[in-house]
């Protein structure tokens, strides 16, 4: 039985979630998990909107330059209406928090499950000095994703990584004694694992105290001196530690063609990242290309009264991203390889003038067809009967898809990155704590820690995408 959820307005000004959208039930008396996460991230969008009003601006370029592609690309706009990616464009976001404890990681698997999303992946970023290591939350079938994608980059505080053993002690003391979440929020997540769901009204609470987890509070919770000792370890140690919650550091969203929108930054004095992580431009995106701005320089207020000097603390941050093809074990071998290659080219890094040149070079060794990438196994396809193909009765069906495609029964088309990727991730970390700080971490990956930390494993991003291409195969014959 397949329930209808109606889509939320995808408008952001009148977006906010409003008790006249009719939620569908997924059981007499619950909503989907799909429309609680649609109503969580327009919330967020609207609340972050209101925080950092540059992020409306960024809002609006990205949908005039998405707008563009799509007039100047038919073929690419009948593909994403035909994928369903078409409708989800417009309230894409992916957004980034960091916790310090494993209570509140723990805590946040279970709240972000009563939007459907799940811990997928598990990203070490103590390698480029960042003393976090990561997952994202996220949907992972292919139906919720269409519905809204909304995914959450969450990082937990490694203080085991901070030298100085007493002011780790005090860090961890800290941080012990806050509570990020409400009351409320803490029944309604108890009472959505209890009873299986939410009701309309409560998913409509829920939102609402869920929301109070993310907001940006401008007041410390430590002294000035506290904070200067913990920005003096790390600035991301002094963000999480001195706050009273996680707050929402950027809302991304995405754009069908980065360049341009880089461009349309620039030109409208937003001081973009010069650098684009990820791969170079091509004519089949794959992965995850990024680019980051500083938003605010935050003035805090401390308990003494005294502020911090301006410009020393940056909790938000813009950034956009285009997202292309996931690729198969294969093909990120292939993409790591080719990264490492650009970067490592004469120790000159992500940082020499001429980097998008070496990363373009580096890449020549990409196929850039998606005949080529799928028949090399590159990347992953979602495979679709065509008007002809449907037209037969399933029975004649039963041939290999390759066949299919070149009788013109079925089309392959690529399967959307919806992760994240380390490096880049490094990159945006960096560039948004305040650039030349570079303190290489000893590499020290501890998924294990991790997981206990979460309170369960993390899903593998590659068996996900297989999935979704098997259940595509299948569907060829259905
Ligand atoms: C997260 C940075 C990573 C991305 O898009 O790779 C990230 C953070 O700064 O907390 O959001
Ligand atoms: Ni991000």
């Amino acid at each position: 039985m397949q329930w209808m959820t109606p889509r939320p307005h995808p408008g952001e000004n009148g977006g906010f979630p409003c008790r006249a959208a009719r939620p569908a039930m997924t059981a007499d008396r619950f909503v989907s998990t799909d429309h609680i996460r649609s109503l969580f991230s327009q919330a967020m969008s609207h609340m972050y909107r209101t925080e950092v009003p540059l992020y409306g601006t960024l809002v609006e370029l990205v949908g005039e330059v998405n707008a563009g592609v799509l007039d100047a690309q038919p073929e690419l706009a009948a593909q994403m209406q035909r994928s369903g990616e078409r409708e989800r464009l417009d309230v894409e976001r992916h957004g980034a928090i960091r916790v310090g404890t494993a209570q509140e990681l723990s805590t946040l698997r279970r709240l972000f499950a009563v939007m459907g999303m799940q811990p997928v992946g598990y990203y070490d970023l103590s390698v480029a000095g960042v003393p976090v290591h990561s997952t994202a939350f996220r949907p992972v079938d292919g139906e919720s994703l269409n519905r809204n994608p909304f995914r959450v980059f969450t990082s937990l505080l490694r203080l085991e990584l901070i030298e100085d053993e007493a002011l780790r002690a005090q860090a961890a003391g800290i941080l012990s004694r806050r509570t990020i979440f409400t009351p409320g929020v803490l029944q309604l997540i108890e009472q959505c694992e209890r009873d299986g769901g939410l009701s309309g009204e409560d998913a409509w609470r829920f939102v609402v105290e869920a929301l109070e987890t993310f907001r940006w509070h401008n007041e410390a919770t430590v002294s000035l001196q506290t904070y200067h000792a913990l920005h003096a370890a790390h600035r991301l140690v002094a963000d999480v530690v001195s706050f009273r919650g996680p707050h929402i550091n950027h809302l991304t969203p995405r754009t069908l063609d980065i360049d341009a929108a880089q461009a349309a930054m620039q030109a409208r004095g937003l001081a973009a990242k010069a650098v684009i992580e990820g791969p170079p431009r091509r004519a089949c995106p794959i992965l995850l290309r990024q680019t980051s701005f500083k938003a605010l320089e935050e003035l805090v207020h401390f308990p003494s009264g005294e502020d911090n000097a301006a410009g020393t603390h940056t909790a938000r941050f813009g950034e956009i991203e285009q997202r292309g093809l996931a690729l198969t074990p294969k093909g990120r071998a292939l993409y790591d390889a080719l990264l490492a290659q650009a970067r490592d080219n004469g120790g000159a890094g992500s940082t020499g003038g001429d980097y998008m040149q070496r990363l373009q070079a580096a890449f020549a060794g990409f196929p850039d067809d998606h005949a080529t990438l799928r028949r090399e196994g590159l990347g992953y396809y979602r495979y679709v009967l065509t008007d002809a193909g449907r037209a037969l009765p399933a029975a004649e069906r039963g041939l290999p898809a390759e066949v299919l495609i070149e009788r013109g029964l079925a089309v392959a088309e690529p399967i959307v990155y919806e992760d994240f990727l380390p490096v880049s991730a490094a990159g945006i970390f960096q560039s948004n704590l305040g650039g030349e700080e570079q303190r290489a971490y000893a590499a020290r990956a501890n998924r294990e820690a991790f997981e206990q930390a979460l309170g369960a494993t993390v899903a593998d991003e590659f068996a996900i995408y297989e999935r979704l291409q098997a259940e595509s195969l299948a569907q060829l014959v259905a």
